[in-house]
This record gives C-alpha cells, sequence and structure tokens, in this order.
C-alpha cells in the first residue's frame, strides 16, 4: 500500500504520527510546503520540512508544535540580546540549529534540497521519504497593510512572527512558483500512490504553495477518486495557526464546508469533524464524498483513527 501525503506543518505532523501507524512508514511518502523556508543567520531554514521530520521522528515539542522537544534558545537568546542580529525574532532553537547548519552546509556543496532533506531524515530515523515540494526557491509572501495603512510586501514568517499577523492581509504570492519544477520524485508519488492525503494543514500558505508548483495540481486532479483531506477547520476555526485570516483573502469560507469548496476539483472525500456534521449535505453537494469523525489529534492514538478513516475514504471503502 502506498500513501502519498501533502503537509505544511503543526497539523500535518500529528497527523502523519498517526498514518505511519497505520500504514508502515516506508510506504508513506511525504510532500511537503517549502514556501515558509527562510535564510536566517545565513542558514537555509526549512520550517515546515523541519517540523514533518521531527514530529515522524517523535523528537516535536508537541505543545509548541514546531522545533524540539527539550529545546533551549541559548545561542538565539545572545544573537538577539548581545548582537542584536538581524534575523533574530525567528526563534531557532539551539537543537533546531544543528538542522539548520548541518542542511546549509550540505546546500553549499551542491546538494539540492531533496538530498539535503533525505540527508537529515536519515540521520533523524524517519523512515517516510519526504520530499520538498520543490528544489528550486518558492516563497510565500503576503501583500498586508498595518493599522497606519502602510503598504508592506511581507516574508510569510516576517507576517506571522515578527509581526505577530496583526497586519491586515490584502494579498497572498508564491514568489518563484511559475518557473519552479516539482522536486524529483513529487509527481510520480501522487501518479503512483494508492491513496493522496491532503493533510490537516493550512489551506492557504502550507496546501497553496504546492498545488501552486506547475504540475503539481493536475496530478492530484487526476487522482481525485483516491484524493481524501482532513479538514483543517473544526466548527468554523483552525485549530492553530492563522487559516481564518487567509482564508477569506482567498474568497474561501471559513468553514469545513468553504474549504471543501476550494479543494473540490482535486479531493475526492472530504473528512470533517463530528462537529461539522450539519454541513455534510452542502458538501455532498459540492461534490465530494464525506466522513464524519472525531479529527481532534489530542494523542496518537487519535491521530491513528483519524488517519485510518482518511485512508479508507481514499480508498473508497
Ligand atoms: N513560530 C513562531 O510562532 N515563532 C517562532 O519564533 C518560530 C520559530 C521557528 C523556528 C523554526 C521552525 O521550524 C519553525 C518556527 N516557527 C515559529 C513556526 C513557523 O512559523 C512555521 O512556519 C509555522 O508554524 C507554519 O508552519
Amino acid at each position: 500500500m502506498k500513501v502519498t501525503a501533502l503537509a505544511g506543518g503543526v497539523g500535518a505532523g500529528k497527523f502523519l504520527r498517526g498514518l505511519a501507524r497505520a500504514v508502515p512508514p516506508q510506504d508513506i511518502t511525504v510532500v511537503v510546503n517549502t514556501g515558509d523556508d527562510l535564510r536566517v543567520h545565513g542558514l537555509h531554514v526549512s520550517p515546515d520540512l523541519d517540523s514533518v521530520a521531527y514530529w515522524l521522528a517523535g523528537v516535536a515539542d508537541r505543545d509548541r508544535g514546531w522545533g524540539r522537544d527539550g529545546e533551549t534558545f541559548r545561542t538565539t537568546g545572545e544573537l538577539r540580546e548581545r548582537f542584536d542580529a538581524a534575523g533574530s525574532w525567528f526563534g531557532l532553537g539551539d537543537l533546531d540549529l544543528a538542522t539548520h547548519l548541518f542542511r546549509t552546509s550540505l546546500l553549499a556543496s551542491g546538494a539540492t534540497l531533496t538530498e539535503a532533506t533525505a540527508a537529515v531524515g536519515e540521520r533523524l530515523g524517519v523512515r517516510s521519504p519526504l520530499l520538498p515540494m520543490s528544489d528550486d526557491p518558492v516563497t510565500t509572501r503576503i501583500d498586508a497593510v498595518d493599522r497606519d495603512g502602510r503598504a508592506m510586501d511581507l516574508h510569510f514568517q516576517e507576517y506571522w512572527v515578527l509581526r505577530g499577523a496583526r497586519d491586515d492581509v490584502k494579498g497572498i504570492r508564491f514568489d518563484g512558483a511559475g518557473s519552479a519544477a516539482p522536486a524529483p520524485g513529487v509527481l510520480d508519488a501522487v501518479a503512483r500512490a494508492d491513496a493522496v492525503l491532503v493533510c490537516p494543514s493550512n489551506p492557504a500558505v502550507s496546501i497553496g504553495p504546492i498545488l501552486a508548483v506547475p504540475g503539481v495540481r493536475e496530478a492530484v486532479i487526476a487522482r481525485r477518486d483516491r484524493v481524501a483531506g482532513v479538514s483543517p477547520i473544526v466548527g468554523g476555526a483552525p485549530l492553530r495557526g492563522m487559516a481564518d485570516r487567509l482564508l477569506p483573502v482567498l474568497g474561501v469560507e471559513v468553514s469545513a464546508a468553504g474549504v471543501a469548496r476550494h479543494y473540490a476539483d482535486l479531493v475526492g472525500t472530504w473528512v470533517i469533524d463530528e462537529v461539522d456534521a450539519a454541513h455534510a449535505d452542502r458538501i455532498r453537494a459540492a461534490g465530494l464524498r464525506v466522513a464524519v469523525t472525531d479529527t481532534i489529534m489530542a494523542d496518537d492514538v487519535k491521530a491513528e483513527a483519524l488517519a485510518r478513516v482518511a485512508l479508507s475514504a481514499a480508498l473508497g471503502g
């Protein structure tokens, strides 16, 4: 059984830990968003690739959602306090820095992001192949307006972390997407999977960039009857993050049904939480099958149960 998952950061990490209990990890290929990537202190940081790797390796900080369990932030603290270093607003932990130093040195010696990601995953003991959506630079940028009406063109991390998502979002762009190629193996992983799963990630800035890489959306559409997605919106709100701030910018209603319509051309079955059961008919009317279950992943056992429901839905069970 081959499964391919499209993943962003935190929600995807939890879900994938459950999936890896339902399916042999080596049979799961994860295509991960790289639109969040940024350069900090001269290091290439890939937040979603690292979140997925840490969650699958069992070394993620479950409460924070990103970064390493048992993490300290002494280096970033020194960079901020003593050196007032640019970029020290982005909280790179001491263990996390090892990942960025290792990846950046591999890239500097000519490795692709795919190769560097494989090396990081292997050293963390992750048995599921992790694929960046592209080896080419694709950067999620936010067109925002501050409270004085000043227009800003922000990197996603500047919008979300530096400025705490306080600005009014006018547009979301994926710079470089038009000329990016899917990373090696991405299209094949979608085409050959028995099931394709869209993780409960932010549709705007986690799944959106993946689908914006030329060829990927079409590859998923071609597998629609084997594609299931888990709604990242429960009871009208995201469990984490800022999807509720970004979906309206895309004209998407912040609800399980709204996101279902947004994905209607590429997802065959939409998995929604029990609190949204009343939306099922609207989602069916949009042409998707619906599975209703408990989608709150409080622990790995709950995540496994959710993954099994999504898998069964994708396989037409
Ligand atoms: N999110 C924050 O809210 N504050 C941070 O300081 C922060 C640092 C950080 C460092 C490495 C990393 O892999 C992720 C980090 N995140 C941080 C999360 C990051 O913004 C993710 O891109 C989002 O969570 C979306 O996936």
